[in-house]
């Protein structure tokens, strides 16, 4: 056998060596660099692949659109707008390949609530815990939400308590044949006939013998914003309790002929609690139909939808829904002065018009009587509730506001109560007390200069 020449035998062992370095180095490049040696600070913000995530997660998130274009393929991107400013921020919720597309798109954000689904899971959690504990503590029992069974319970525990002070009525029946009921509040001081002797600015109201100021105040027109049904059921309460002892709530219920509304959309409500907590319009066909555009003004315009998955679908006719059906013949039976129309969330003061821009005819007056809300709201807590029209904000044709000022010469407002942000309607059970502090003072706020000539 012939011998390996020694320049070959050299050849190959630099061969082998550099074939092994190369593996070596290969191996050494691909092996993942664990975290903590080399931090990236984007990291925990890297999209993850289509295969890594969980499609039904949802993220609600603020962004600030450039263009009309972009508000609308945004919102195209969404499961759900939570909240809208006009030529400002949008509040969507996503799920995580809509996060994505923000992200490829280069468009700004802040996330509202990392896991949507989540936040109304612990609030379930919390809230059977409450329901075993039933019936409230006294004195506990705005310190929580409330579900619809245990408002009207109260509601008629109220009226047991003052009877020559409250009446409760049933105004009409939900799509599923629950009550609206409603609360009329008043005192002594006008029942036989000595209206408010009073000057304003611009308006003389209520010579003696004229009848009473009469307001309407209702809340949970949408079901999930369960604020606006703990204020107005606390605002209720605050008046009948604090009639004896505060002269202020004293003069207010004996001249104010006040009638209460907290539950406007019961079916809703129920189906918020049991089933879907971000549900909004009532249960009409399973889809719903959003009852603040389902009024008989404007009705089909501008900011209303004719599809019936839509979060703000307008129903087939104006007034097709009963519950703003019994709204309706309650306004046009009682002609109230006054009218107080509580959401969530934003902390927003809205007046007329919400279809259109233009102004309407009592602007002016509307305007001053919502910058009172504001003072008034502000003098409480601190916080000041932005004032901007309906419109401004952004179009919304067929809603409460707009028919019981255009139709009914109303002084209506809507008020868009805590929070500003955060966790949208999910807002903590601390917050409720604060929140029903502003939206008395609102009411109260409004009597009754605001009244308009024709009203
Ligand atoms: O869109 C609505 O019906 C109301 N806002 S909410 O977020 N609570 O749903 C506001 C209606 C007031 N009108 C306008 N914004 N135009
Ligand atoms: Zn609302």
């Amino acid at each position: 056998m012939a011998s390996t020449p020694p320049v070959a035998r050299w050849l190959s062992l630099v061969t082998l060596l550099v074939t092994l370095l190369l593996v070596v180095a290969l191996v050494a490049y691909e092996r993942p660099v664990p975290p903590e040696v080399c931090p990236d600070p984007d990291r925990q913000f890297e999209p993850q692949s289509d295969s890594q995530q969980d499609a039904s997660a949802r993220i609600a998130v603020r962004v600030w659109p450039r263009s009309e274009q972009e508000r609308a393929e945004l919102a195209a991107l969404a499961h759900d707008v939570w909240s809208e400013h006009a030529g400002t921020e949008l509040d969507l919720v996503l799920d995580p390949a809509g996060v994505t597309a923000l992200r490829s798109r280069g468009i700004e954000f802040t996330e509202l609530v990392s896991d949507v689904l989540g936040v109304a899971e612990q609030e379930r959690e919390r809230l059977r815990g409450v329901e075993a504990a039933r019936p409230p503590p006294p004195g506990e029992w705005f310190s929580e939400y409330r579900d619809l069974e245990t408002i009207h319970a109260y509601l008629e525990q109220l009226a047991r308590l003052r009877p020559e002070l409250v009446e409760l009525r049933t105004i009409g029946y939900s799509l599923e044949g629950r009550p609206l009921q409603v609360l009329r509040i008043h005192g002594n001081g006008s029942r036989n006939g000595n209206g408010v002797a009073r000057g304003t600015d611009s308006v003389t109201i209520g010579a003696p013998g004229e009848r009473p100021r009469r307001m309407f105040v209702d809340g949970g027109l949408h079901a999930r914003e369960w604020i606006s049904m703990m204020v107005t059921t606390c605002v209720a309460d605050r008046l009948i309790r604090g009639y004896d002892d505060d002269p202020a709530l004293r003069r207010f219920v004996d001249e104010v002929e006040l009638w209460v509304l907290p539950v406007a959309n019961p079916d809703g409500y129920v189906h918020s609690w049991r089933r879907d907590r971000y549900w909004r319009k009532n249960r009409r066909a399973g889809h719903g139909v959003d009852l603040n555009r389902n009024f008989g003004l404007a009705w089909g315009g501008d900011g209303s939808s004719g599809k019936p998955a839509s979060s703000i679908y307008r129903g087939t006719a104006p007034f097709s829904e009963p519950e703003s059906a019994a709204i309706r013949s309650l306004m046009e039976a009682e002609r109230f002065d006054v009218h107080i129309d509580f959401h969530s969330y934003g902390q927003l003061v809205l007046h007329p018009w919400s279809h259109t821009r233009k102004r309407s005819s009592d602007h002016q007056r509307l305007r001053q009587a919502a910058e009172g809300i504001v003072t008034a709201i502000a003098s409480e807590h601190g916080e000041r509730y932005r004032l901007i029209s309906g419109a401004s904000l952004y179009p919304a044709s067929g809603t409460l506001m707009d028919w019981a000022y255009g139709t009914q010469g109303v002084a209506s407002f809507v008020i868009e109560l805590r929070p500003r942000g955060g966790t949208g309607f999910v807002l903590p059970p601390d917050q409720i007390v604060p929140t029903c502090d502003e939206g008395l003072a609102a009411v109260m706020s409004v009597h009754p200069a605001s009244a308009l000539p024709h009203g």
